[in-house]
């Protein structure tokens, strides 16, 4: 086990059964004309974290660990999309709508691609997810067993939809959890700043938080 600076206290990694998850680093999310954008937030900020994520990814890479990518992406019929996420929003254009990166959260359009700094290698598994979590409708659950995998790593965007969802999916089904602080974003500070908090609240009653030069420094 590896021992990992954390808030509540120090998280143990198991370095042979550990993975790192990357959520949802679409360009849907991060660049102007995306959904995020059409929900009507400044995706500015989430451009920040790149560089950490892509760095997170890279050490990763270089331990030999596992790096799993996720796409919240419905398929181009729609079919996947349940009628009340497809009316949610007041925004000027919704799910599966032509907007200037192509048809929004669509697999396949150009919107729906990970942003270049962090996209999969070749041999890394990418989840396409119908919903928020990352265990809906994805059969993760039976790979990530099937793997022998216990300890997930999560990054990735937004910190309290995507991120915190899968957190917690993973956090009932028995996995040990550890977000990176600063390899996460939210459109909204207060409600990441919330997130980091209530995760590691109550004992670690969602899992631990860290930053990524402590996660860094104790694996090097
Ligand atoms: N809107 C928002 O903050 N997030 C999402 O819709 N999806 C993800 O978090 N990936």
């Amino acid at each position: 086990m590896i021992e990992i600076p954390a808030d509540p206290y120090p998280y143990g990694l198991d370095p042979e059964r550990c993975a790192l998850v990357v959520i949802d680093m679409q360009r849907d999310f991060i660049e102007p004309g995306g959904f995020g954008h059409a929900l009507g937030n400044d995706v500015g900020l989430l451009q920040a974290i790149v560089p950490t994520v892509a760095a997170l990814i890279a050490l990763f890479r270089d331990r030999g660990w596992p790096v799993i990518h996720t796409r919240e992406s419905h398929a181009p019929d729609l079919g996947d999309c349940p009628p009340a996420k497809l009316r949610r929003g007041r925004g000027t254009i919704r799910i599966g709508e032509d907007g200037p990166m192509g048809r929004l959260l669509v697999r396949g359009e150009p919107g729906n691609a990970i942003v270049e700094a962090c996209a999969p290698a070749a041999g890394e598994l990418v989840v396409d997810k119908p919903g928020k979590g990352m265990f809906h409708a994805t059969g993760l659950d039976a790979t990530l067993r099937e793997r022998g995998i216990t300890h997930l790593v999560f990054a990735g965007v937004t910190t309290e939809v995507c991120v915190q969802t899968s957190m917690r999916e993973a956090n009932d089904r028995g996995f040990e959890c550890l977000l990176v602080s600063d390899a996460t974003e939210s459109y909204f500070p207060e409600f990441k700043a919330a997130t980091l908090r209530m995760i590691a609240a109550q004992g670690g009653i969602v899992g631990w938080v860290a930053g990524f030069a402590a996660l860094r420094d104790a694996v090097s």
